[in-house]
């Protein structure tokens, strides 16, 4: 599973993707700093299952501090987009195209209206950042038709196409983009699209790909820059909007974590709050910054935003949960006897069965029953996962 970080140029994308991963990527006040996509490890954050139930674990996939679990995901960082960026304008439609493989999107904006709708500097507060919040539905939408509508009139009159094979041109044309055909379906059930594909319209099949971007590229918006004194307003206009909003302060984020690797401050990712090491030495440039953090930004916000925007991308967008297989349910142990040692990502709804195939297709082949280490219980195939599960599989051997 992948998650792009999308948005205008200068906006504070590769920011957050820095803080986010803590890799060194360029990072600048001008549009266009970034020309290739940045790829790297995040990591998720949920209340691990050690914590309730009292135990000490060994995680081999995952990272488990004080009883909070990280679970590695992969995010890309994305060139910035600016209006028009579908039909060539900025650095043109072929960076639309490392979006392909992402699962969700979290769009940066700027929510200190200090860069106009390119991402220029302008004045403080002068640019309305309202305004730049569904440009990026429209260029992602715009491009995905295009794809869609290549040879369209001419494939759909010519082979008299009916509406089944329709659905199978478009899926495959869209697959590329990691729409999947039962995406399509449901899209033009939503669209209300049923009959001879030769008689639906552009702004039909433009309905259609709004339902299937929704779907397929779901999106949260990162409000980013709350540091600065210009965000506030514009925060609480950008939550008017609708759409899933987290107000982050992705420098903030680079901040502590920066001083985290330095041994400087004991800081998880998503806490409210940090504290200094008692061994830390800290100039008074340093305590000036930290505190500057912790005025403007933890102690109004609660967090910085970063990890929630993360963990949101994939429980809220994507509904996925996590569970913990285990190969001995006794001892909740791997073979090696780690305790608790994996944590996994699936799509709620899952089933055990879908849970061994994911872990190895042969176990899953094999699979005969499972088992809930919770409590001992016999578990089906079929069994639907629950956020939390601890279990093993028993395959014929
Ligand atoms: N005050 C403040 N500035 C930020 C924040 N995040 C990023 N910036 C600044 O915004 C500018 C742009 O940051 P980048 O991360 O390079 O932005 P980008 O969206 O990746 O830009 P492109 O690669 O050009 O599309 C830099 O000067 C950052 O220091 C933030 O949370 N607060
Ligand atoms: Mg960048």
């Amino acid at each position: 599973m992948q998650v792009g970080i999308v948005g205008k140029p200068n906006a504070g994308k590769s920011t957050f993707f820095s803080a986010a991963t803590l890799t060194v990527v360029a990072i600048a006040n001008y549009p266009f700093t970034t020309i290739k996509p940045n790829r790297g490890i995040s990591y998720l954050r949920t209340p691990c299952v050690c914590r309730e139930l009292g135990i000490q674990d060994q995680p081999r996939n995952s990272r488990c501090v004080d009883g909070e679990r990280f679970i590695p995901v992969e995010l890309i960082d994305c060139p910035g987009l600016v209006p028009g960026a579908s039909a060539g304008r900025g650095l043109g439609n072929q960076f639309l195209d490392d979006l392909r493989k992402a699962d969700a999107l979290i769009h940066v904006v700027d929510a200190s209206g200090t860069t106009d709708s390119e991402g220029k500097p302008s004045a403080t507060g002068a640019h309305d950042p309202v305004e730049d919040i569904g440009f990026l539905e429209k260029e992602l939408e715009a491009w995905t038709l295009q794809i869609l509508l290549k040879d369209w009139d001419k494939v759909s009159r010519k082979t008299g196409l009916t509406s089944e094979e329709a659905v199978e041109t478009m899926a495959e044309r869209l697959s590329g983009l990691g729409m999947k055909k039962f995406q399509v379906e449901d899209a033009l059930k939503l669209a209300g699209l049923r009959g001879k594909p030769s008689e639906w319209s552009r702004e039909d099949l433009g309905r259609v790909v709004g339902f299937l971007r929704r779907a397929a590229k779901p999106m949260l918006i990162a409000a980013n820059k709350i540091d600065l004194p210009s965000s506030k307003e514009n925060v609480v206009r950008i939550r008017q909007n609708g759409s899933l909003m987290v107000p982050v302060s992705a420098e903030a984020e680079l901040a502590l974590r920066r001083a985290v690797e330095k041994g400087l401050i004991s800081y998880r990712p998503g806490d409210p709050d940090f504290s200094v090491n008692a061994s830390a030495k800290l100039s008074p440039e340093q305590k000036a910054g930290l505190e500057m953090i912790r005025k403007q930004v933890l102690a109004p916000e609660g967090a910085t935003g970063v990890q929630e925007c993360i963990n949101s991308a994939f429980f809220k967008l994507l509904d996925m949960i996590v569970v913990y297989p285990v190969e001995d349910p006794e001892r909740w142990t791997d073979h090696s006897g780690n305790v608790l040692p994996d944590a996994i990502l699936i799509r709620k709804g899952a089933t055990l069965k879908e849970l061994a195939l994911r872990i190895h297709t042969d176990l899953g082949e094999r699979m005969l029953y499972g088992v809930n280490a919770r409590n001992g219980m016999r578990l089906g195939e079929s069994y639907v996962l629950s956020s939390g599960d601890i279990v093993s599989v028993v395959s014929a051997s």
